[in-house]
């Protein structure tokens, strides 16, 4: 089935933030920040500011009737700053102005007098000095440190990820206006309509009733809009709250890179032992995660880097220890993969050291520790259903590595400029919020008297075509064409509670929501039809619209069924609520089953390094994916392309630089690079693992959103491994992203 979507995108006729129809005398809010990142605020004047023609009103944190809190998980992040600043672009002002204009003319006649106070953008420096968010958490299996005797080879290392910019192409926004009784309703560009909901309750000092929160789609997320379109959502409520007036913010593109918080960059250790065989016998590892100057989502981050230290390989004695430090940059959050990546990335470092260090290939020792079935995770959870060997396998047998090393050998035996590279990617990602209790959904089916259907379902379409999914369950439960489906905004008000669509887990939770909804109108509908046919409910089934009664063709259809149901009062809503099954962890012990289920896939990654300038292109990425029973090939392929090039862009060219005294450099699209169709992989192919699928799974259609990401890291040591082909004793340096710059000083410093 075609995207929902595609049609309205390529016309331009898709509806995001910023083309709602905005009502008369609509003001425009922007947000004044001070410019610096760690200060005392001495004196703020905005006296000349709020004088200039078209300036309604400034708000600070005094104007804010409830709470001036934003924190998510914990309580630490002031939507305005009082006295101090804590990050270069936290807020301390909100313009509204008649205009967007006029509001950022007045934003320039802001002025700040501070005290500047000592910065820290180092993680490994806030933990020195003990600024740590929450204390630092440890997975643990078997006991490394009595199996480091049993092994032949031990190596210790370093290594480095930066952050990431989402860039989403649709900046953060929101749009608010008073409703009756005191009530706001907002549309805003989130990925949690119930966390922006409860945030601006807490910020009004209103029950969240009087909080409606409406999302058609947005341009893009990639966890930038979990959490972090809060603040600016909560910024229009206030203002409309107090001026009783529409207010609408659409951030542009610089402000939005300079005030929200990106992918965590990681500076870690590590250490790996291995056997005579290879066998890898016991890894540990030190991340430091760079949190920036509040919480937000960094805590479940962090511990999602523990969960997948040990990517998809089977290591009887770990133990990994991850600190979640406190720095002066705009708070870090959530990004696909959310801490995933950052720990990926340290074994395969290990595992390429170790593979220099003893001159075999990093794909011999991969290859060797793929997890077996029933093997235990450093968390506990018991491995099943492991596609671990199967993808690897399948993806040597169809792309056949031997004959591609080959190929890379003979190249680079008479290239001189030009060096290939070879790495293989498998992957390991956990479905499901690692915090077990938001692992919920509900959905609101109406089935209306013409036959058409109306679903809401908590899940926000975000470009990675949920909606089309959506439509498709219900038309599969109903057997009745697609087109008869449509899928409402999401709205608090029609489904509530939501958690927000992240992890990958949307279409699962939402779609197995609709299912159970869907389901119980069915059994109603079909009772009516068995009256009707004078036969017995579990008689009647629908097929492509058409009533059976005992597999045989009857007089009645979808239409006449649905309107002799109405005629008749049988009950046309439903809505349906689903709870992952199975899935529990107990942080006191850090032992759990937290996933549902686990998505793997391998990647083989081909790449060709210019070695007198440090450029390189990716020639291929070949991969066998894990889709389970894939339900949409065209949406499922394009999380994977999207994925893939996100993850290769954190891994080269995306290079986030903050000064030393905390201030974003790379703050507009022509100082940060994002991979385009130049740097996009010459060919990616992708081969599907056959497999049934997961009963946990949407339709046994496992989740897709961010696990291709994590190919993208295969990319990083296919380099590496151009760069030790043109020279041997290269040092190797586990440090993203690989810049032509950084490979330049590789092959010759
Ligand atoms: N694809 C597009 N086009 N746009 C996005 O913002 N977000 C990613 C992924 N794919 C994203 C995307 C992230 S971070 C997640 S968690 C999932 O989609 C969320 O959607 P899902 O749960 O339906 O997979
Ligand atoms: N968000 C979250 C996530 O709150 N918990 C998670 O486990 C998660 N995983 C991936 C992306 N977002
Ligand atoms: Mo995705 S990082 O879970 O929004």
């Amino acid at each position: 089935m075609k995207n929902v979507d595609s049609a309205g995108h390529v016309t331009g006729r898709s509806i995001y933030l910023d083309d709602i129809p905005v009502m008369q005398g609509t003001l425009y809010a922007l947000p004044y920040d001070a410019p610096s990142a760690h200060a005392h605020i001495k004196k703020l004047d905005v006296s000349e500011a709020a004088a200039m023609p078209g300036v309604i009103r400034i708000l600070t944190y005094k104007d804010i009737p409830g709470e001036n809190q934003i924190g998510g998980i914990i309580p630490d992040e002031p939507l305005f700053a009082e006295k101090e600043v804590h990050f270069w672009g936290m807020p301390v002002a909100l313009i509204i102005a008649t205009s967007e204009d006029a509001a950022i003319q007045a934003r320039k006649l802001i002025t700040i007098e501070l005290e500047e106070l000592p910065v820290i953008t180092d993680p490994r420096e806030a933990r020195a000095k003990g600024e740590l968010i929450i204390p630092p958490r440890t997975f643990k299996l078997g006991d490394p440190k009595q199996a480091w005797s049993n092994c032949a080879h031990v190596f210790e290392g370093r290594a480095d990820t930066n952050g990431q910019e989402h860039l989403y192409i649709e900046t953060q926004g929101a749009y608010a206006y008073p409703t009756e009784h005191g009530s706001i309703r907002i549309s805003s560009s989130t990925q949690g309509p119930t966390a922006v909901q409860k945030t601006i309750a807490k910020v009004l000092g209103v029950a969240m009733h009087k909080v409606e929160v409406d999302v058609t789609r947005l341009g893009g997320g990639f966890g930038g809009k979990e959490d972090q379109a809060s603040a600016w959502a909560t910024m229009v409520a206030l203002a409309s709250y107090l001026l009783k007036k529409p207010v609408k913010l659409a951030m542009h593109r610089m402000d939005d890179m300079r005030m929200t918080g990106k992918r965590h960059p990681y500076s870690s250790d590590f250490k790996i032992g291995l056997d005579k065989d290879l066998k890898i016998v016991a890894y540990e590892a030190t991340f430091h995660q760079n949190a920036g100057a509040a919480a937000d989502l960094s805590p479940a981050v962090m511990e999602r880097t523990l969960f997948h230290a040990t990517n998809s390989y089977f290591v009887p004695n770990v133990e990994v220890t991850a600190y979640c430090c406190r720095t002066h940059l705009p708070p870090n959050t959530a990004f696909r993969g959310f801490g995933g990546p950052q720990g990926m990335f340290v074994i395969e470092s290990a595992i390429a050291e170790a593979a220099r260090a003893l001159g075999v290939s990093a794909r011999e020792i991969q290859r060797r520790n793929l997890m077996p079935e029933g093997s235990e995770f450093s968390y506990g959870q018991i491995a099943e259903h492991v596609n671990a060997t199967p993808a690897w396998e399948l993806a040597d047998k169809t792309f056949d590595f031997d004959k591609q090393q080959k190929e890379v050998d003979a190249f680079n035996a008479i290239g001189e400029t030009h060096k290939k590279g070879m790495a293989i990617m498998p992957i390991c990602f956990g479905i499901s919020f690692t915090n077990t209790p938001m692992n919920h959904a509900r959905a609101l089916v109406h089935v209306y008297q013409d036959g058409s259907v109306g679903v809401s379902t908590g899940g926000v379409e975000m470009g990675q075509g949920l909606n089309t999914k959506m439509v498709q369950v219900a038309a599969a439960v109903f057997s009745i064409d697609p087109s008869r489906v449509k899928l409402e905004s999401t709205n608090t008000t029609r489904v509530a509670n939501t958690s927000p669509s992240a992890a990958s887990a949307t279409a699962d939770l939402n779609g197995k929501a609709l299912e159970i909804g869907c389901n119980a109108i069915l059994e109603r509908i079909k009772e009516k039809a068995s009256r009707i046919l004078k036969s017995k409910p579990e008689a009647i089934t629908i097929e492509n619209e058409a009533v059976m009664n005992n597999g045989q063709a009857t007089d009645l259809d979808w239409k006449k069924l649905i309107h002799a149901c109405h005629w008749d009062r049988v009950h046309l809503s439903e809505s349906g609520h689903y709870a992952t099954p199975e899935i529990h962890f107990d942080k006191s012990k850090e032992k759990g089953h937290p996933f549902a289920y686990h998505v793997y896939g391998t990647a083989v990654v081909m790449v060709t390094v210019d070695c007198i300038r440090g450029t390189y292109v990716v020639d291929a990425v070949k991969l066998v994916h894990d889709f389970g029973k894939r339900m949409n090939d065209a949406v499922d392929i394009g999380q994977i392309e999207g994925g893939l090039v996100q993850g290769l862009g954190w891994m080269t060219m995306e290079e986030i630089v903050y000064n030393d005294k905390g201030k974003l450099l790379s703050n507009a699209l022509s100082t940060y690079k994002v991979p385009d169709i130049h740097s996009v992989p010459k060919e990616i192919t992708i081969e599907a693992l056959p497999t049934d699928g997961h009963p946990l799974a949407i339709r046994r259609s496992k989740a897709v959103g961010e696990p291709p990401l994590m190919y993208g890291i295969g990319v990083y040591f296919a380099i590496q491994n151009a760069i030790k082909a043109f020279r041997p004793d290269a040092r190797m340096v586990f440090d993203a992203p690989y810049t032509p710059e950084k490979v330049l000083m590789s092959l010759y410093a």
